[in-house]
């Protein structure tokens, strides 16, 4: 069984960042917490987002946190990702397995419990399922209809994190229904403070757990 915690999810985005440093501000989510990184940057080519990859990929490291890579199978074979995060338009699971080997992560977005189950059956090893809530941080994103996180919940056996436009307010709302984490860019790297907003966040969630 493969261990990962997606409980406090941080996908990165470098146009949140209300003009601060991208490293420092990694750097400063990952020292307060946050359980996964998933490297999402859309407007990166293989090259750029190799070199970009490198830094953050040492940043997971140090803090022992597993680097995903969104969308880009071959760069998360070339930087030895922990994994690769998908959407539906991206390669299929099968080809992202078959590169990347057993003991990646595989993370599909899912918007209904038609494209959940398929992933399930694909072998992936957690969905991302949203967006739950309006966002500013994916222009094509479509909110999910009420309820539908609850029922892909509980239509898998596999863990989901939800995403799009969960800030603190809604983390207990996202997890009420399930889900195993909540996937989040404004709400790190665009809090005024983020070690701050990460360590208010990790300690809702430990709160939970108990
Ligand atoms: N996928 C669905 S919504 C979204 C992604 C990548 C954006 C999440 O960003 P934010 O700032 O946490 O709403
Ligand atoms: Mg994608």
């Amino acid at each position: 069984m493969k261990k990962f915690d997606l409980s406090l999810y941080l996908v990165t985005d470098r146009h949140c960042l209300r003009g601060r440093d991208f490293y420092e501000a990694v750097e400063e989510a990952l020292r307060a917490g946050v359980t996964l990184l998933q490297l999402r940057e859309k407007d990166m080519g293989l090259e750029e987002l190799v070199a970009e990859g490198r830094k953050v990929r040492k940043l997971c490291r140090k803090y022992q946190v597993p680097f995903l890579v969104d969308d880009n199978v071959e760069a998360a074979r070339i930087l030895e990702a922990d994994g690769v995060h998908l959407g539906q338009e991206d390669d299929a699971i099968e080809k992202a397995r078959s590169v990347l080997g057993p003991e990646a992560i595989i993370g599909i977005s899912a918007h209904n419990l038609e494209e959940a189950l398929k992933a399930q059956a694909s072998g992936a090893d957690y969905l991302g399922v949203g967006a739950l809530y309006p966002t500013g941080s994916k222009k094509d994103a479509s909110l999910l209809a009420p309820g539908m996180l609850e029922k892909i919940v509980q239509a898998v056996k596999i863990p989901v994190v939800g995403i799009g436009g969960i800030h603190e307010a809604q983390l207990d709302q996202v997890l009420d229904q399930g889900a195993a984490g909540c996937a989040m860019i404004s709400a790190i790297l665009g809090a005024e403070d983020i070690g701050a907003a990460v360590e208010r966040m990790k300690a809702r969630i430990r709160a939970r757990e108990k």
